[in-house]
């Protein structure tokens, strides 16, 4: 989207969310912008010239049929004190989409162009206001799934991501002018290179505080997107009507047929601060359906790629075979036994499953009655939040993105790293180091690929 964006134009859009509100806004933003809102907006007293960072009351009206139509609050931002840096004029409108729709219609005809979704924020990543790791953060403060998801969001949208990406290079930049030196002028004493002294510096002040940073990727996307949780177990155990009882609503189809859910069905929730992501599967057996069969498949897949696991067991019917593959599929680390149907007499042989998940955490819940579902959710929270400090008090995680090119510059300076030990000719090890700092440049942006900015700003919903 943005290369083939006019950065000179002035644009415009409603910058709230479509649906019923009090007030919309539209923004205009460009060299135009002040013209523009001349021609359209008649304050209430007469103005002269508008100030920047004051507020206008008046009306909106149609410079071609000169007819007016809402009353509004005006404000205008002078560039370079403004949001993308530019000229911004802000109308404070009543909401309902036809009259924003139709005061945007004015606006366009005075020869604004509509904005792309995310070009406003694209101009102000491209006129410095704000680096990509910032607009990357508003976009994550809209979507954020949880509380603590808004925590990280902010702290990125302040930079403290780009200052520990700047600090890393700056310290590379330091090392490739020695190797560099060591290059041009072989002959110098002074300007000898420890190699070993060289290496370590490389894994010590930037490969490791990397390997840190990449760590708290994890942290973030549970927060951001929601835990992956998935319902597993084999068929009738009651994983829908947990799944159900878990929502407070029928989301999924419970029938005492067993092989009752044949697809994945996903839901959100929010437990009390914690976002998760539910999903209920399959149960798992040995079938020779064909539907059914694909979704076996879906469940083990999708059992395979949890943050978390419930694997459920019915209490009223002894282990089978099914128990057992789906706990032979179980990441231990991950899980969480239920046994449900405590409601009814217990025919589980308990020693027989003790001997399998051995001090897995589990809990005992009547998805029927409801009984033990407050004390499996604080079993829930207590197995997230064990090791979850540190990820939390961590100033910064990376988005996706973020996370690979920082994977990709750890390879580049491990491999720089490695050539060093062997002893590699300083050419190559300084193509690595080049390398290992593009890819940190493509974190902040300082590296001008459109491709990049394209793809993060086409996420952007329109008006930002
Ligand atoms: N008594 C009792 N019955 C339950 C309980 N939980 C579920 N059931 C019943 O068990 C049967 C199966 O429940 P579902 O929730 O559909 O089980 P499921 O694991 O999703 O089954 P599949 O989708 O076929 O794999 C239904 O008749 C439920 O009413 C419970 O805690 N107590
Ligand atoms: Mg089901």
């Amino acid at each position: 989207m943005p290369n083939s964006l006019d950065i000179k134009d002035t644009i415009t859009a409603v910058a709230t969310p479509f649906g019923i509100a009090g007030i919309g806004i539209i923004r205009i933003s460009g060299d135009d912008a002040v013209k523009i809102a001349q021609k359209i907006f008649k304050p209430q007293k007469p103005v002269q010239q508008f100030e920047s960072h004051h507020l206008y009351l008046g009306e909106i009206r149609d410079p071609v049929s000169g007819q007016m139509f809402d009353q509004v609050l005006l404000s205008y931002m002078k560039a370079p004190h403004s949001y993308t840096k530019e000229d911004v004029v802000e109308i404070n409108a009543h909401s309902g989409h036809l009259l924003l729709q139709k005061t945007v219609q004015i606006i366009l005809h005075e020869g604004a162009r509509l904005a792309k979704p995310g070009e406003f924020t694209y101009r102000a990543f491209i006129n410095g206001r704000i680096d990509l790791t910032q607009a990357e953060a508003v976009v994550d403060l809209v979507r954020s799934k949880s509380e603590k998801g808004l925590t990280i969001a902010s702290r990125q949208i302040t930079g403290a991501l780009r200052e520990r990406i700047e600090q890393l290079r700056k310290k590379v930049i330091d090392i490739l002018a020695h190797v560099e030196a060591a290059i041009d002028f072989p002959e110098e004493e002074s300007g000898i290179l420890s190699k070993e002294g060289t290496t370590s510096l490389l894994e010590r002040e930037i490969i490791k505080p990397i390997a840190h940073i990449i760590a708290s990727y994890t942290g973030r996307r549970l927060w951001m997107d929601g835990i992956h949780t998935v319902i597993a177990g084999r068929v009738n155990v009651g994983k829908s009507s947990l799944l159900n009882r878990l929502l407070n609503e029928q989301r999924a189809i419970v029938t005492p047929i067993p092989g009752t859910t044949r697809d994945v069905i996903e839901s959100f929730v929010d437990l009390e601060g914690i976002p998760l992501r539910l999903m209920d599967t399959a149960g798992i057996r040995n079938v020779k359906g064909q539907v059914e069969k694909m979704g076996v498949q879906l469940s083990e897949q999708k059992l395979s790629e949890a943050d978390l696991a419930l694997i459920v067991f019915d209490q009223s019917r002894p282990l089978n075979q099914d128990d057992f593959r789906i706990l032979s599929k179980t990441n231990k680390e991950k899980s969480l036994i239920i046994i449900n149907k405590i409601d009814l007499p217990e025919k589980l042989d308990k020693e027989r499953l003790n001997e399998m998940i051995r001090d897995l955490p589990r809990a005992r819940i009547s998805a029927l009655t409801g009984e033990g579902i407050e004390n499996l959710f604080q079993i829930i929270r207590d197995v997230i939040l064990i090791g979850d400090e540190a990820i939390l008090s961590s100033p910064i995680a990376p988005n996706l993105r973020q996370h690979g090119a920082l994977m990709e510059a750890t390879r580049f300076f491990q491999n720089a790293a490695n050539s060093m030990r062997e002893d590699a000719p300083l050419e190559i090890i300084a193509v690595d180091l080049h390398g290992g700092l593009e890819a940190l440049g493509t974190i902040t942006g300082d590296t001008g690929d459109e491709e990049i900015y394209d793809k993060i700003f086409s996420e952007f919903c329109l008006g930002k």
